[in-house]
């Protein structure tokens, strides 16, 4: 690069809310893809807080650390579901980790486990995933980094396989932290026309940072980095992405936020043992204030407005005033009711 840089900015998702199980034994996919879960589980607790996207495989009443990590065994040897199904796991029965028996049993592992609550979506540069189970949402491409970066600032789960030119060799498996662009426009999100710069990565054979790469787009926007492990140039082959259909605020769950779900909100305000379609956002089993602020913050989502897709929706001022009427209205009513 000649050119001065506007400004380099990182985008990342918050370590803390990543899984950390380590790699043990040649399983490093199923350690990146539960590493992968448990951000999802901490980034949208109202989605998956009641689900078992991480079993509580012991019975001790909590998700832990421990329950992390017989996960990832379970990803990785196989699982017997409710119903008596067993599936094999990305390296038992056989499997060695294969780009569709991670997909197959990742996709698996939500039906299992939090059916009906996510999405998927995927590049991949293997033949033959049109018959793969559930792939009909993957793409034969090298992953892009538009694909990364929409991706990322949607919040949803991305783990990438990487391997070594010119046959896709020496596979491994690691979870997309963050990116880093040089950001001319100076608004902290990445758009068409600024340099992809870095990539960050969880990597389960070093869990305890973010790692981070420069990246140079090769043949066909193939994003190529130097492996932190062995120095040598490899490349992303796929990324797989499973993130909330849920979108926070929507209790209605028709993709819109708005007066409907206030009023789904406010008919329950101060309810305990609250659920999503409740207006329980964000899984504290209450509605209140916590609920009303990410409503607030995803107002407008979905109604294909002028703000679609930019800034962050704001609230017609009329509305909004209508719904905290609302809220306070309701609030009084119900300590009005319990004082009498
Ligand atoms: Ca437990
Ligand atoms: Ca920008
Ligand atoms: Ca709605
Ligand atoms: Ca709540």
């Amino acid at each position: 690069m000649t050119s001065a840089q506007a400004e380099l900015v990182y985008f990342e998702k918050d370590y803390d809310e990543m899984g950390h199980v380590p790699n043990d034994g040649p399983i490093c996919a199923a350690a990146a893809n539960i590493n992968s879960f448990v951000y999802l589980r901490n980034h949208f607790r109202g989605v998956y807080g009641d689900t078992d996207l991480i079993p509580d495989w012991d019975e001790s009443g909590m998700v832990d650390y421990d329950d992390e990590v017989e996960s990832r065994d379970k990803m990785a040897d196989g699982w017997t579901n409710d119903y008596g199904v067993h599936r094999p796991g990305i390296y038992g029965s056989g499997n060695s980790g294969t780009a569709r028996q991670i997909w197959e049993n990742t996709y698996w592992w939500f039906q299992d486990f939090a059916p009906d609550t996510s999405v998927f979506d995927g590049q991949v540069h293997v033949l033959g995933p049109l018959n793969w189970v559930g792939a009909e949402v993957l793409e034969y491409a090298y992953p892009h980094w538009a694909f990364l970066w929409d991706s990322l600032a949607a919040g949803v789960d991305i783990e990438l396989g990487i391997c070594l030119p010119p046959f896709c060799s020496n596979g491994h498996a690691i979870t997309l932290a963050g990116l880093a662009f040089d950001d001319l426009d100076g608004d902290g999100r990445w758009d068409e026309g600024e340099d992809p710069m870095q990539i960050g990565y969880l990597d389960p054979n070093k869990t305890w940072e973010y790692t981070w790469a420069d990246i140079t787009l090769g043949t066909s926007g193939r994003i190529e980095f130097e492996w932190w492990q062995t120095g040598t140039t490899y490349y992303v082959y796929r990324a797989y992405t499973e993130g909330s259909a849920l979108v926070p605020g929507d209790a209605t769950g028709d993709g819109i936020v708005d007066e409907l779900d206030a009023a789904r909100l406010a008919a329950h305000w101060g309810f305990g043992d609250a659920t999503w379609d409740m207006g329980d956002f964000d899984g504290d089993d209450l509605v209140g204030p916590g609920d009303a602020a990410i409503l607030a913050s995803h107002w407008g989502y979905g109604t294909g407005g002028p703000t679609e897709g930019g800034a962050p929706p704001v609230p017609e001022p009329s509305t909004w005033l209508l719904l905290m009427g609302l809220l306070a209205c309701f609030l009084a009513r119900r300590l009005s009711r319990s004082a009498l």
